[in-house]
């Protein structure tokens, strides 16, 4: 049969419940508090059928000897049905624990096997353990702190980005956070001059003024086109420097860069970023006489945000090739065009 006291009882009962001669006393297998609920699970097992078992919730701290009617915040009693051996419980103690101002609980079982009550003790504890009713703490709140150095040389922007330090500081421990668990975004204050936004989730966790970008290729620096220029030899198939070849870009029909080999066949010419036709012309000179070579004409040269080394497709180099008899227009090829245009010369000459 089961008994559900009224407080009035409890007292008088708790002396009579707990004072029966038992057997070997049974185990508590799970007591768990769910704070939403208000509810106390408890399950104890190793009775035997047929036989009563009783809990009694009691204000933490107090044994059932001492209790008083206000310290009791729930007693059961149930009858362990035939071939078992558990006892289940589940006790709404929220609004009663809250009445008697109690913050937390001892669980104490007894019943016909138990000659004394037994206080729930959780495993590794000693004595009753405090089951306590109260919320959980807020969780501390960690502290962030960006660590970057400025004395580095930070070639790229993502090399100085991935450079950002977070230290973490929860209840005195103190951690570095991975990349992925935080955010840096960047404002370019200046020419290769950034401020760095860190963010932890949502959360700005700092910032750093001042972060230099050093590249390579100075970005807003020089860009164009640059190469070295050599002739084909009149023997073979060898290539020498080309000095003082005229090197022009064009842009349409127009000129908008130009520059003439050194003796080392270099040229750099700067321009905008853009695409560009290549016009290098070459006459070799020595001492009695001048050689004309063929134009050499290199197309869709993209220049974008450097100096671009050009040159002739599987060399190191823009070659300049000799001149090609019948090359009429000097254009590096010889075709109809140039059929035309020693036709047109001939024409002209006979009027
Ligand atoms: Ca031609």
């Amino acid at each position: 049969m089961k008994h559900i006291f009224k407080r009035a009882l409890a007292l008088t009962m708790i002396a009579v419940l707990f004072a029966v001669s038992a057997f070997a006393a049974p185990t508590f297998s799970n007591v768990a508090y769910d704070k939403t609920s208000g509810n106390l699970t408890v399950n104890v097992d190793g009775y035997t059928g047929g036989k009563d078992a009783t809990i009694l919730v009691l204000k933490a701290g107090v044994t059932p000897a001492k209790a008083t009617n206000n310290d009791i915040i729930f007693i059961d009693q149930v009858t362990i049905g035939a071939g078992e051996t558990v006892a289940d419980y589940v006790a709404p103690i929220k609004v009663r624990a809250n009445a008697v101002g109690a913050a937390g609980v001892n669980v104490w079982v007894g019943g016909d096997e138990i000659t004394t009550a037994v206080p729930y003790t959780k495993a590794g504890e000693t004595g009753a353990t405090e089951i306590s009713l109260a919320d959980d703490p807020a969780p501390s709140e960690p502290t962030y702190a960006v660590e970057f150095d400025k004395t580095a040389v930070y070639k790229t922007l993502e090399a100085a980005k991935g450079a950002v330090k977070v230290k973490k500081t929860l209840d005195g421990t103190v951690s570095y956070l991975t990349a992925g668990e935080f955010t840096v975004t960047e404002t370019e204050t200046a020419t290769n001059v950034y401020t760095f936004t860190v963010k932890v989730g949502d959360k700005v966790v700092g910032t750093v003024e001042g972060v230099t970008i050093t590249p390579d290729v100075t970005p807003g620096g020089k860009t164009g086109i640059t190469g070295v220029v050599r002739y084909r030899r009149a023997v073979g198939n060898a290539y020498d420097l080309a000095p003082g070849a005229l090197v022009l870009i064009t842009s349409g029909k127009d000129i908008v860069g130009s520059a003439v080999t050194g003796s080392d066949g270099k040229f750099e010419i700067e321009v905008p970023a853009g695409t560009y036709r290549v016009v290098v012309r070459f006459a070799l000179l020595s001492a009695d006489k001048v050689t004309n070579y063929a134009n050499t004409i290199i197309t869709d040269v993209a220049v974008s945000d450097s100096m671009v080394s050009l040159v002739t497709e599987g060399r190191e180099y823009i070659a300049i090739e000799k001149r090609l008899a019948g090359d009429a227009n000097d254009d590096g090829v010889v075709n109809s065009n140039d059929l035309n245009a020693v036709k047109k010369a001939i024409s002209a000459l006979s009027k």
